[in-house]
């Protein structure tokens, strides 16, 4: 059996996050190495390696997920805008093989991403 990953070890409790959000579906947890002043995560509680691997099985989820990003963006009081980012695979820059968004904001960002 292949190792978990880092972001199921937190669903699993097994190491602590500074967790924003939570429901049945997903879990919001700021990142341990943040790119913005705000930059939380939003992971599916299921094992979904990336964005390559959904399904149509899996577009409810898939919805949810970008709509808990918009809620939490609301939260965290994030008025001036934000970016809301999935890195898929090597050239994506995809650290963690857990699909996870990526919500930024608190600052102006720049485009393109390198
Ligand atoms: P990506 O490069 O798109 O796979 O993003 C993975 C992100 O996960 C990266 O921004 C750093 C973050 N990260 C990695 N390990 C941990 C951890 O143990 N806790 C938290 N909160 N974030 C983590």
């Amino acid at each position: 059996m292949s190792e978990k990953t880092i972001f199921k070890r937190i669903i699993d409790q097994e190491i602590p996050a500074n967790i924003v959000y939570e429901d049945e579906l997903c879990l919001a947890f700021h990142d341990i190495s943040p790119q913005a002043p705000t930059h939380v995560l939003i992971i599916p509680k299921q094992e979904i390696e990336s964005v390559a691997h959904l399904t149509a099985a899996d577009q409810n989820l898939a919805g949810h997920l970008l709509l808990v990003a918009g809620r939490v963006a609301e939260q965290l009081g994030l008025t001036g805008g934000y970016r809301v980012v999935a890195n898929c695979g090597p050239d994506g820059g995809q650290s963690v093989d857990h699909l996870h968004l990526h919500l930024l904001g608190g600052r102006s960002l720049a485009w393109p991403p390198g």
